[in-house]
């Protein structure tokens, strides 16, 4: 372990959760037998490695596999509401393990230490979701049109969830899908991003320790780690029903094919290009929190990071001095200090990118109003640390289409009344968030009506990113369609039955058909 990571506590984080320097990538529980190449995970942070991962190989996924899908025969039989109280232990362990936890993610993937924080609480928030959940996962009952019928719907246990999970958010997108999964019944198999692979391993050993205390088959989760073509074991196989893959539209694409060729279930959370409209009756300082929030946290790379700013043309001016008045606050440095506000990029491939399509939007036309670039010197040596730029550009431009994972904010304006600007908002491939920022109901009426915002979410008065866990997160268009977390997302992790049962002598078919013998 490096000398600089001793001096955040890191060694220490380590220690708590059960990470050693070399890890069983491949894993239910105790019984470790990851045998592939092992993976390295270097902080972006300050470049040092923090441990080694061993990845899965196909035969280490037959094994995972078969643990998986025998505790399934067992899982699947346990009442709902005792799924849900191993799930309420695994949220007191979260509870317990917060700061090492959250420590680890910014170390491993960049963010500050208290969107660290702020991720773990979501696993707790998820978990305590779902042991309500775990009592209430309803059917409806029918009236039948024969007499003497019941009709009613139940909902089953769907068997093993796949699970592929981004680096972004490398802890609560598995938790999640998970503590809905489990309570309902399924067990898990996890492929966590290959960029954040210890933040997966920390996950699986509390887990691991609370299935083992209860007693209860450690298949009911399980990690496998690798590349993509490991996630392509789980897209092609059978025996597991639903694919939940959060990522890129590119890699979305390639995992709904291959589970729809086998007429698999997917679950999509993709690429967004979020926006925020700011109209003429918009509170200027409350904007410019939710905008340069939405645009730095995270260093740009949330799938809800605010990319796009609509702003009318009457208050173009006012609103952009105020934004690039608040980037020059902006202070960029290591996450785990409390005292800055932006982190690294999770690697240099993600610099690259973030050059790229400044590059991209120049050459388009775009005109820099806050300088980018790459830092380097005292702090920076992982080469993964580039300042927040704000380019004014338009919405046609090919580069502002796209979903770069960087803290880089288009500023576009709008002329008219608000459809103009949702007409702008709506005008790409993504669906994933939205705001609006505005004191007018008439305009934030129109935005949320059926000819409003086509996104997945839509906000009034706050910023794009930082949707809480009660409400079903997701997106339309190429964002996927998914849904994850609360409302009635859980309704995928299970199949629907519907039961008619009949109590008389007779037996009359239904729509009045006459067969007599
Ligand atoms: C993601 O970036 O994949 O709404 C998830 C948010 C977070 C989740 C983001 N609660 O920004």
């Amino acid at each position: 372990m490096s000398e600089t990571a001793v001096s955040f506590g890191i060694d220490e984080a380590l220690k708590k959760l059960g990470l050693n320097q070399i890890n069983e990538g491949t894993s239910t529980g105790s019984n470790n037998f990851g045998s592939g190449d092992a993976i390295a995970s270097y902080s972006p942070v300050d470049g040092a490695l923090i441990g080694k991962v061993k990845s899965t190989t196909s035969e280490d996924y037959e094994k995972v596999m078969q643990a998986a899908t025998s505790a399934f025969t067992e899982w699947r039989s346990v009442p709902a509401p005792q799924r849900g109280e191993m799930v309420r232990q695994f949220g007191e362990k979260l509870r317990e393990l917060k700061e090492p936890l959250g420590k680890l993610v910014s170390y491993e993937m960049g963010k500050s230490y208290q969107e660290g924080l702020g991720e773990v609480q979501e696993m707790i928030d998820i978990c305590d979701f779902a042991v309500g959940l775990s009592r209430q996962l309803h059917g409806l009952t029918m009236h039948s049109e024969r007499p003497g019928h019941r009709m009613y719907e139940q909902y089953h246990p769907l068997g093993v969830v796949g699970i592929i999970s981004a680096f972004n958010f490398p802890v609560a997108v598995w938790a999640w899908n998970t503590a809905l999964a489990w309570v309902c019944g399924d067990v898990c198999v996890w492929k966590p991003s290959e960029k954040t692979p210890m933040c997966g391993v920390a996950c699986q050993n509390i887990i691991a320790e609370v299935l083992k205390e209860n007693n209860l088959p450690e298949g009911i989760s399980c990690l496998i780690n690798g590349d993509y073509k490991v996630g392509e074991m789980m897209t092609t196989d059978t025996r597991v029903p639903l694919v939940s893959a959060t990522g890129s539209i590119r890699m979305g694409k390639i995992v709904a094919q291959a589970v729809a060729a086998r007429l698999g279930k997917s679950l999509l959370e993709l690429g967004g290009n979020n926006a925020i409209i700011v109209t003429p009756d918009a509170d200027i300082k409350m904007t410019v929190i939710g905008a340069v929030f939405g645009a730095v946290g995270t260093a740009g790379q949330r799938c809800t990071s605010t990319r796009r700013l609509i702003i009318h043309e009457s208050i173009y001016d006012q609103v952009k001095e105020a934004v690039t008045d608040a980037y020059k606050q902006l202070r960029i440095g290591n996450p785990l200090d409390e005292n800055n506000h932006v982190g690294p990029l999770i690697d240099t491939d993600a610099v690259n990118m973030y050059q790229k399509a400044l590059e991209e939007a120049e050459k388009e036309g775009g005109s820099i109003l806050v300088e980018g670039g790459v830092l380097t010197g005292d702090g920076y040596e992982s080469g993964c640390y580039v300042k927040p730029a704000i380019v004014e550009a338009k919405n046609s431009f090919q580069i502002v289409q796209e979903e770069t994972f960087a803290p880089i904010l288009y500023l576009l304006k709008y002329s008219g009344n608000v459809e103009d600007a949702i007409a702008q908002q709506n005008g790409v491939v993504q669906g994933l968030s939205s705001a609006i920022m505005t004191n007018n109901l008439r305009e934030a009426e129109r935005f949320l009506s059926a000819s409003g915002s086509d996104c997945g979410i839509a906000n009034v008065n706050i910023g794009t990113s930082g949707a809480e866990i009660g409400g079903a997160f997701g997106g339309e268009k190429e964002t996927g369609g998914g849904r994850e977390s609360g409302s009635d997302a859980w309704k995928v992790y299970m199949r629907r039955q519907t039961n008619t049962i009949n109590y008389t002598t007779e037996l009359p078919l239904a729509q009045g058909i006459k067969f007599d013998l």
